[in-house]
């Protein structure tokens, strides 16, 4: 099924992508299954108010905030002109993230559903599709449960020991809705199905591989308007790097007796990324990570996405002079990506699988099942972004709870996985328990360290020694690169102390200039992700004023807090 295959959506001589993003009808409601009676919604939804999708409807609907659902969303839209006869096409419906899962159906037809938020699905509607009006419903179910990933309703022992209202065992917002696009997407059903491109090092620069799974015909391939044969030899001087993030236009075709069948366009950059002892290495030269960990996270949209706010995070990073960040906790936004790979930003893609946990006194499974979601996710991330020269490394986790018999096993699955779908770049997931079995299966160390702020709190004098110490010992263990990929402290912005003192703006700039050079003087630290680019909603807790997470070196609404203005003094230039 074309339409429904992993490639992203375009719109080009054979293809067609519709966005339905705008105002949709949405009411909170019970699951109403039957097809009897009022209860009914599939083919409509009774009552619906407007709200904005993309959008988490908490922050949009009056009293909603915590209400997770299921809720109801109605989507009324025309076909294009030329949409009928589909002939040799197929239609589907396309969404870029609905969390945490949901069920459509079109013209009251059920077409599918998903489970886990942050990843894209499609769903074939060529069947229920239809000339003039069409109405679209869409279910969505943010309920917090122990069998999904990322999990709810953790026993408190199995957390970091906070509790949350929401309960939640992570520490942001568990914001529901549609977050992301939705398309209707038309691509013809004998056409191209995937393309997958792979780069490995040459003497002379790189070699590009492209394999295309396409319907029978004749496949052809064009690099910037030239004929290309796979493997292609590409120069030094054209691949894709922070310094220099070139961009260069695949182009595939299918023609059938002559005739085009199908087209498929990728914007992509060209790149070699791997570990080489001690070392990260892009395009075969030691390289080291400078930036963030980013949630997508802003006021009213919650997690719902747009291009405005990822090109201004993104271009205040690069003013800063960071070159990375981490999608942390899950997958970020597809055109996000595409910016990161415009600005030569090096992203860490890590899956929707923070707060794991391995129970072993789970009697209904609960373990098994998170495990098979982790690894389903993973698989969708990677059909997803495995052609980004941006994405250099997976993140398979955040911060798994390691104290159970089965942890260790769990993550290296994740890892194998992740290594065996994706060969090409280094896989890890980050972690507060670099000691802990199970980060032996990862190719650099992700490290999560708080010294200066949850451990020796208030302590900027001692904070150097623990994370150099604790760096060293990590490096020792494991004999591989490290990637601090958190630290920081929490700062209310317009805060201020001298001496500095925790929550204020200099205690943060402080920590941050203080670890940096720990990290800096370290030849096998491959990089440094402050935590967090921007403040963040979070569930309500005793340790969490105003439900916001204060480590951004950012307000929420992207003003610039003394860390940022000390970030860019310390990162400049920003060359690499
Ligand atoms: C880390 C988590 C991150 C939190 C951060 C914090 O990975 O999600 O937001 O701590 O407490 O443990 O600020």
């Amino acid at each position: 099924m074309s339409a429904a295959s992993p490639l992203r959506p375009q719109t080009n001589a054979c293809r067609l992508a519709v966005d339905l993003s705008g105002t949709w009808l949405f009411r909170l409601g019970d699951d109403v299954g039957d097809d009897s009676g009022d209860g009914d919604w599939h083919g409509g939804i009774a009552g619906g108010i407007p709200v904005g999708v993309p959008g988490s409807w908490n922050d949009q609907v009056p009293g909603a905030r915590d209400e997770l659902g299921p809720a109801w969303y109605e989507r009324r839209f025309e076909p294009p002109p030329g949409t009928f006869p589909l002939a040799g096409r197929e239609a589907a419906i396309r969404f870029g993230s609905a969390s945490y899962a949901a069920s459509v159906w079109l013209n009251g037809q059920f077409l599918g559903g998903h489970e886990g938020g942050q990843l894209p699905f499609a769903l074939d509607c060529s069947g229920a599709l239809r000339d003039g009006e069409n109405v679209l419903v869409v279910q969505v179910d943010g309920r917090l449960a122990r069998d999904r990933v990322p999990p709810g309703l953790v026993p408190p022992g199995d957390t970091h020991g906070r509790v949350f209202h929401p309960d939640v065992s992570y520490d942001f917002f568990p914001f529901a809705g549609l977050h992301r696009r939705v398309e209707l997407v038309l691509a013809p059903r004998d056409g191209i199905r995937d393309v997958r491109l792979e780069t490995t090092a040459d003497d002379a620069g790189a070699l590009l591989s492209v394999r295309v799974d396409a319907a029978d015909g004749d496949v052809t391939l064009t690099l910037d308007g030239a004929p290309i044969a796979s493997p292609h030899r590409v120069d030094a001087s054209a691949l894709w790097s922070p310094a220099s993030p070139r961009l260069h236009l695949l182009e595939v075709e299918l023609r059938r007796d002559g005739v085009l069948a199908d087209r498929y366009a990728l914007r992509t950059g060209i790149r070699t990324v791997a570990v080489a002892g001690d070392q990260l290495l892009l395009n075969g030269a030691p390289v080291r990570l400078r930036g963030f960990g980013r949630h997508e996270d802003f006021a009213v949209l919650g997690r719902g996405t747009t291009p405005a706010l990822a090109a201004r995070d993104l271009l205040l990073m690069r003013q800063l002079g960071a070159n990375s960040f981490r999608t942390a906790h899950y997958p970020c936004d597809e055109e996000t990506l595409d910016i990161a790979d415009r600005l030569g930003l090096m992203v860490i893609a890590e899956t929707p699988a923070v707060g794991l946990y391995f129970g072993d006194d789970d009697p209904d499974g609960d373990t098994a099942r998170r495990q098979e979601l982790a690894l389903g996710s993973l698989a969708e991330l990677i059909a997803r972004d495995r052609n980004r020269a941006c994405v250099i490394a997976w993140s398979v986790a955040n911060e798994p709870r390691m104290d159970y018999p089965g942890a260790a096993a769990a993550l290296r699955e994740l890892c194998d996985r992740a290594r065996a779908l994706d060969g090409s770049r280094p896989v890890s997931y980050a972690t507060d328990l670099p000691d802990a079995a199970g980060v032996e299966a990862a190719d650099i160390v992700f490290l999560n360290s708080y010294p200066g702020w949850y451990r020796y709190p208030g302590r900027l004098d001692v904070a150097e020694s623990v994370l150099g110490d604790t760096l060293d010992r990590v490096y020792r263990r494991h004999g591989k690169p490290v990637i601090l990929t958190e630290f920081g402290a929490d700062a209310m912005p317009g805060s201020h102390a001298d001496p500095p003192s925790m929550w204020t703006e200099e205690y943060q700039a402080e920590l941050i200039e203080r670890l940096l050079r720990v990290a800096d003087r370290r030849s096998y630290v491959a990089g440094t992700h402050v935590w967090a680019f921007a403040d963040f909603a979070t569930a309500q807790a005793d340790h969490r004023p105003q439900s916001v997470n204060f480590k951004g070196v950012f307000t929420r609404d992207r003003r610039p807090k003394l860390a940022a203005r000390r970030l860019r003094e310390l990162w400049q230039p920003a060359d690499a």
